[in-house]
């Protein structure tokens, strides 16, 4: 369906997804509906939707596959632009006439547009080389699943240029770091200052007030903390608390989340610290996030550190990894939840 026949939306939160290859980006789009259907009681209950064919086949597809099949998502090969809407509940506090504090549970919607993109678009070779590269991916807005095959190929510059399209009308970025992949690999700098540079040149030379910094409100979200070594790392170093209340999971409560992604950013083998820097020079309103899509194995609903991996080798390749038990997505609603609170008031 083209995307100019869907009706305007009321509240539109729209959200750039942006972070290398296999950084998790579209295992966070697949954890959400989890996530907000496993939300505690007592801290607003939530119910996600998809608001087209392409959104909701999606939603469908990924939640079979991250709960009944335990899969992961396959890298992406094409751009999808998807539309949700989340409707819940938050707290407000009033006051009555005579004064007296009310906490009240006010309901809330947003719709989330969001392009999910092949990682690897972060870093468009072509434009370097001055190649023109061609790909096949859907129309604008996404057509169809069945009619994707059919759509005509776009090259990587032309994708490149969408998805800057995209992050500059975007009022938020949810923005992933994949520490794991960062230890390994070191590019997560690599992928990030093409398209910081092309974006901030975009709006730079279209906005008639000189700006310092990019309107963007930016949700800075570690990936996998689900990773014995990325939670050991933040345990040993006195990031993490426990719950209270069974399974007794680890987290690493927010107030401790831009400090935890500085140090995981510190590596002098790689250029991270620049991501880091980048971003808080770049963007004004930040926050920080320490979140995995699965999170903890807990059976018996008790956390063990022993035996608290998720994921588990079963056969090679991408086929052979499997999630080991149910998924108890962490802090993945939480940033929109708040990119929404702090965009709200900001909206002209
Ligand atoms: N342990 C763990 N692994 C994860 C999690 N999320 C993703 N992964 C792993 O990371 C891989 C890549 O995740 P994707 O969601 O496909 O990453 P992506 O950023 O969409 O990748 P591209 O589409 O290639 O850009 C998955 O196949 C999993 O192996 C998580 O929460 N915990
Ligand atoms: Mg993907």
């Amino acid at each position: 369906m083209p995307q100019n026949s869907r009706p305007a939306p009321p509240t539109q939160l729209r959200i750039g997804l942006w972070g290398p290859p296999g950084s998790g980006k579209t295992t966070y789009l697949a954890a959400l509906n989890v996530a907000t259907t496993r939300r505690p009681d007592g801290v607003g209950s939530w119910i996600m939707s998809g608001l087209d064919d392409v959104s909701t086949s999606f939603l469908d597809r990924s939640t079979h596959q991250l709960t009944t099949q335990r899969t992961f998502p396959v890298a992406t090969q094409q751009e999808t632009n998807m539309l949700f809407r989340f409707t819940g509940e938050r707290e407000v506090v009033r006051r009555s006439k005579i004064g007296r504090r009310l906490v009240e549970m006010e309901p809330i919607a947003f719709e989330l547009d969001v392009l999910d993109v092949p990682g690897a678009m972060y870093d468009n070779p072509s434009r370097e080389q001055g190649q023109e590269q061609h790909v096949n991916v859907p129309g604008p807005g996404g057509p169809p699943v069945a009619d994707r095959q059919h759509a005509p190929p776009l090259s990587l510059m032309e994708q490149e240029n969408r998805l800057i399209d995209h992050l500059q009308m975007c009022h938020g970025i949810v923005y992933l770091f994949d520490p794991e992949r960062d230890s390994l690999e070191q590019d997560a700098f690599r992928y990030f200052h093409p398209v910081l540079n092309r974006l901030t040149e975009r709006m730079m030379s279209q906005s008639h007030i000189s700006r310092a910094k990019l309107p963007h409100h930016v949700a800075v979200c570690v990936t996998k903390f689900d990773q014995p070594n990325i939670h050991r790392h933040a345990q040993v170093k006195g990031y993490t608390v426990s719950d209270e209340q069974p399974p007794f999971l680890p987290r690493v409560p927010n107030e401790g989340a831009a400090d935890f992604f500085k140090l995981l950013c510190s590596d002098p083998q790689s250029n991270s610290d620049l991501v880091e820097k980048g971003l808080r020079q770049h963007f004004n309103t930040l926050n920080y996030f320490i979140t995995s899509s699965i999170g903890f194995y807990v059976p018996g609903n008790r956390f063990r550190l022993h035996d608290s991996m998720n994921v588990e080798r079963v056969g090679p390749g991408h086929e052979g990894v499997r999630i080991k038990g149910r998924i108890y997505p962490i802090n993945v609603l939480e940033p929109l939840l708040w990119l929404y609170e702090s965009i709200l008031p900001a909206r002209p």
